[in-house]
C-alpha cells in the first residue's frame, strides 16, 4: 500500500517535471551547421535555439574542441561585434543566421572540411548545458 502511494506520486512528480507552465525554460538546438570556412583562422557557426518553456534563458557561452574561443556576434549596419550573451526568450527562438547575430569560432585547430562533424557546447544561465554535434556544410550553405 505504501509502495503504491510512493510510486504515484513519483509519477506525478515525473509528470509535472514533463508539462509546461512550471516557470523554466525548456530549449532545443535545431538546424545548426557551420559552413566550411575559406582559411583556417575562422569559422561562423549558425543555429535556432528554440525555448518552448514560459521563463527566458539566456546563452552565456559557447565551447568547443576546434576553437580556443567561441565569440557571440551581433551585427549591426553590416559589421559585426562581440556579445557577452543572447536572450532565449520564453515561447520563442534565437536564431542565428547569416548577417545576423551568430558564433564565430576563434584560434582553430584545423580547417574544418564539408561533411566533418564539429562538436559545440552550448552554456546557458538556467537550462542544463546542450551538445550540439553541428555539421560542416559547403561555404556557399545558408540553411535552406
Ligand atoms: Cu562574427
Amino acid at each position: 500500500m505504501r509502495r503504491t502511494a510512493l510510486a504515484v506520486t513519483a509519477a506525478l512528480l515525473a509528470l509535472t517535471g514533463c508539462s509546461a507552465g512550471d516557470g523554466e525554460p525548456r530549449l532545443t538546438a535545431q538546424n545548426a551547421y557551420i559552413p566550411e570556412p575559406i582559411t583556417g583562422d575562422m569559422a561562423g557557426g549558425f543555429l535556432v535555439i528554440e525555448n518552448t518553456g514560459d521563463a527566458d534563458d539566456t546563452l552565456t557561452s559557447v565551447h568547443s574542441d576546434l576553437a580556443e574561443t567561441v565569440e557571440m556576434h551581433e551585427t549591426v549596419d553590416n559589421a559585426m561585434r562581440p556579445v557577452d550573451s543572447f536572450t532565449v526568450p520564453a515561447g520563442g527562438t534565437l536564431s542565428l543566421s547569416r548577417g545576423g547575430s551568430h558564433l564565430m569560432l576563434l584560434g582553430l585547430t584545423h580547417k574544418p572540411v564539408e561533411g566533418e562533424q564539429v562538436e559545440l557546447e552550448l552554456r546557458f544561465e538556467k537550462s542544463a548545458p546542450i551538445t550540439v554535434d553541428v555539421p560542416v556544410r559547403a561555404t556557399t550553405y545558408t540553411g535552406e
